[in-house]
């Protein structure tokens, strides 16, 4: 009879949010009608991506595909629909992403009181190979009727009252976090609906895979130098642990929350702030770690702590279960003291 009330019984993301919601009696419901709107989003980003293979979406703009029609990038495209979903939800003020320079301001008629920073196909360099690629975003409210400007979406990932990501890979899959734990939703093509299938994430405490990219290692610094030297050559007599780097962001930091392990994208000389941006890259998948237990910290401080002061700011960053960044933590804390 469960399995039968299981199948039948089905959790959308559309039923767990409103049921999330039912625990807020004074909501408006601002923050469902929000998320639907990027749900919406999500599944566009999820038909183009699959279909890019055969439509030829993949390669540069400018290209025309087999209908000789003007081809747009799929991040370009990606960028539009989220931009364009957003400001249709009648529930955002400020929109950051990636793909544009500048905040969009929505104007006054559409506006609502939550900012989304997002980076509408991150990864996408991989579209071309087929490896998995993804949508981050997160989600900063401002008080109601305030003039929005910059300042609001330049604030510590702890103001943050929600994130996640959506993967575009051999299953389309959304883990979101709204501030009381991770859920991961899988989309059903034939209902077009995400079902609850990852209830209550939870990432080990501890892992056994390591997630950089070890052609950066000539450029590292001593602690992440030291501590990937300890992970293939263990002083303690356990087994080195697995690497594990596929190159996209979404694809490395779910699985590190489904196996448990680390994912680093350390400083390096060439570039002291690391890679990945804060707003939409560092922040989110943070937000999502500490949600489900782990832990992210950016070699000097708690990731959710940082203050941005630009909107594609970069910072180093090591997230995942909790043992394995608190190592990477004594590391930095032990060369700090020596300095
Ligand atoms: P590298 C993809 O281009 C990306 O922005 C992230 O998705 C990914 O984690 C990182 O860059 C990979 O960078 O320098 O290892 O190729």
């Amino acid at each position: 009879h469960n399995a039968d009330a299981l199948r039948t019984d089905l959790m959308t993301i559309t039923r767990f949010v409103l049921n999330e919601q039912s625990k807020h009696p004074e909501s408006r419901g601002d923050f469902s009608i929000l998320l639907s709107h990027i749900v919406l989003g999500c599944k566009f980003v999820c038909s183009a991506v699959n279909k890019a293979g055969l439509a030829k979406l993949i390669g540069l703009a400018g290209e025309t595909n087999i209908q000789g029609e003007e081809q747009k990038k799929l991040d370009v495209l990606s960028n539009e629909v989220f931009v364009k979903a957003l400001i249709s939800s009648g529930r955002t003020c400020i929109l950051v992403s990636e793909e544009e320079e500048d905040a969009t301001f929505v104007e006054p008629s559409k506006r609502g009181k939550y900012c989304v920073v997002f980076d509408p196909l991150d990864g996408s360099s991989n579209i071309d190979c087929g490896v998995s690629i993804g949508t981050i975003f997160g989600i900063y409210a401002v008080k109601d009727d305030h003039e929005p400007t910059i300042e609001d979406v330049l604030k510590p990932g702890n103001n943050m009252v929600a994130a996640g990501y959506c993967m575009y890979g051999s299953s389309c899959t959304l883990v979101l976090s709204t501030g009381t734990g991770v859920n991961g939703f899988t989309l059903d093509p034939s209902l077009g609906e995400f079902i609850l299938t990852h209830p209550d994430i939870k990432i080990p405490k501890k892992g056994n895979i390591y997630s950089v990219n070890e052609g950066n290692a000539k450029n590292w610094d001593n602690p992440t130098a030291t501590y990937v030297e300890k992970c293939k050559f263990p002083k303690d007599g356990s087994s080195p642990k697995s690497l594990r780097y596929i190159g996209s962001m979404v694809a490395d930091v779910h699985r590190t929350l489904l196996y448990g392990g680390i994912f680093l994208y350390p400083a390096d000389k060439k570039s002291p702030n690391g890679k990945l941006r804060v707003l939409y890259e560092v922040f989110p998948m943070s937000f999502l770690m500490e949600q489900a237990g782990g832990q992210a910290f950016t070699g000097k401080e708690r990731a959710l702590d940082l203050i941005p002061t630009k909107l594609h700011e970069r910072s180093p960053i090591f997230l995942g279960s909790y043992d394995e960044v608190e190592e990477i933590k004594n590391l930095y804390a032990a060369e700090a003291k020596q300095e």
